[in-house]
């Protein structure tokens, strides 16, 4: 009988669309999900003829691979993958491939690693983008862990991988342990940042503009046209546009304000703050997110809280330039912060990771999917030890002629009373950043003055305490 080349275990959202992609591109799948029905709709779904093998055991499945064995692990994050890691165990064999596909905590893949590194086994942390027409179609991949591994699954994933313009597939080793899953953790950071900029652009001109969610579209529509070309600018121009057919108003109108999240944002900050980077940008994405989850809180507020009354009263044509202007700018600034963390990540971790390499396949697939990607990955090929994404030459220069919108932009926002939380960190950092002087030192006299911490001088070498009073 014909054994499969991969084995899928979950055949959720993520596992059912990935499994057909391995198969449209001719791989042999067997399928397997905790729940059997499941198993038995997407076979039936699919059709007759279909390189697909459903298997209603992990005993079944593990007897229909190919060896050495290729486990896709597609269900939910945590106490899940634990769990089928130990009912799968009796059935593999040293040499057999097993891969996390779900989006799991970094340090879980680096502790399954450690357990599973002296079975023979080979673990591969993988980070998955592109939602579930990314499965079908071809996300962008992050594998991590076993290099052997690596080898092995290379051509598969490569067949099933988005290609970007160039034709190179979204997918590439990304370092040892739990590298795959930490740099699919940013990556999703880095998409709550650039989500929280769209919307705080959006959120201003409908302010001060008035405009309404059609025409907002058509701006969204238009500035996809061109630098800001991306994958959240085009879906955001369709999400304006769609009216809800009960109310015949736009959809997004009705929609409750309440942003909900799964954690990766959350755990960016977290990680962030543990290693030492800063990322305010996508720390404040994560923040609004919370805020906007205060609805009752915030509709209390509205009512006793006072704020400017005011309205716009410069050009429209002008503001909507500057939006443009200033959401490139933002954005620019967000990437650099996620590139930093990876960087600072991949000295604190050991994972060699290649920044180049990972903007590159970025560029395609997955949900921050940019024209700036290709720029990235240009900026980091060309210097390679880029110490900040801001000082290559190319974004230098972008954030040179657009600052000045930026500032306008949040200028304006504050004038309206418009919370602007992603862009003004995102200036905020810029500003820092290139200061060569920050008030830093008026903290560490602070701090010496009421712990006697010490300090450093700028004039002469040497740890100082002074008596204060
Ligand atoms: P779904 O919620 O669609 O499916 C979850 C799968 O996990 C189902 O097959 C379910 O089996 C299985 N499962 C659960 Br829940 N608990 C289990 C357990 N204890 N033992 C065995 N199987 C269990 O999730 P999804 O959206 O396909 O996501 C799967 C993974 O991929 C998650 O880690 C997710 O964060 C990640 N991811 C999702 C996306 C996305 O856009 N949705 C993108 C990238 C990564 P059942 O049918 O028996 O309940």
């Amino acid at each position: 009988m014909r054994k499969a080349d991969i084995g899928v275990v979950g055949l959720g959202v993520m596992g059912h669309n990935l499994a057909l992609n391995f198969e449209r591109n001719g791989y042999w799948v067997a399928l397997y999900n905790r729940t059997a029905e499941k198993t038995r709709k997407v076979l039936a779904d699919a059709g007759p003829e279909r390189r697909l093998i459903g298997t209603f055991s992990l005993e079944e499945l593990c007897a229909n691979l190919e060896r050495p064995r290729r486990i896709l692990l597609m269900v939910q994050a945590g106490q899940a993958v634990d769990d089928m890691i130990t009912s799968l165990r009796p059935f593999l064999q040293s040499g057999d491939v097993l891969i996390d596909g779900g989006n799991s905590y970094f340090q879980d893949t680096e502790r399954r690693h450690e357990a599973l590194k002296d079975t023979g086994i080979l673990y591969v942390g993988m980070g998955i983008s592109g939602g579930e027409e990314g499965a079908l179609w071809g996300p962008s991949l992050m594998p991590g862990g076993s290099v052997e591994a690596w080898k092995i699954l290379a051509p598969m994933l490569q067949k099933i991988a988005a290609k970007a313009e160039d034709g190179e597939p979204c997918v590439d080793y990304i370092g040892p342990r739990g590298a795959g899953h930490y740099v699919k953790m940013v990556h999703n950071g880095i998409e709550y940042a650039d989500m929280q900029l769209i919307a705080e652009t959006y959120d201003l001109l409908r302010h001060a503009l008035g405009l309404s969610a059609p025409q907002l579209a058509e701006i969204f529509a238009e500035w996809n046209q061109g630098e800001l070309q991306s994958y959240l600018i085009q879906i955001t121009a369709e999400v304006l546009r769609k009216i809800d057919e009960e109310t015949a108003q736009p959809l997004v109108d009705v929609i409750l304000d309440e942003a909900q999240q799964k954690g990766t944002g959350k755990w960016t900050s977290q990680n962030a703050l543990d290693i030492g980077a800063a990322v305010p940008t996508i720390s404040a994405a994560v923040d609004m997110r919370i805020l906007s989850a205060l609805k009752q809180e915030r509709l209390q507020a509205s009512r006793v809280l006072s704020g400017p009354i005011r309205t716009f009263q410069g050009d429209s044509t002008h503001l909507i330039h500057l939006a443009r202007q200033a959401l490139y700018a933002s954005k620019i600034i967000a990437y650099a912060q996620g590139m930093g963390l990876l960087r600072q990540a991949s000295q604190e971790y050991e994972y060699g990771l290649k920044l180049d390499r990972l903007a590159a396949i970025w560029r395609a697939g997955c949900i921050i999917r940019a024209r700036l990607l290709s720029n990235i990955t240009l900026a980091y090929e060309h210097e390679p030890d880029l110490v900040n994404l801001l000082l290559a030459p190319a974004f230098r220069e972008a954030l040179a002629s657009r600052h000045h919108a930026l500032r306008e932009v949040i200028k304006i926002g504050i004038e309206l009373g418009v919370p602007m939380m992603g862009m003004s960190t995102a200036l905020a950092y810029y500003d820092a950043y290139r200061s060569a002087r920050l008030p830093a030192n008026l903290i560490q006299a602070q701090r010496d003055y009421f712990g006697a911490h010490t300090y450093r001088r700028l004039d002469r070498e040497g740890i100082f305490h002074t008596q204060w009073t």
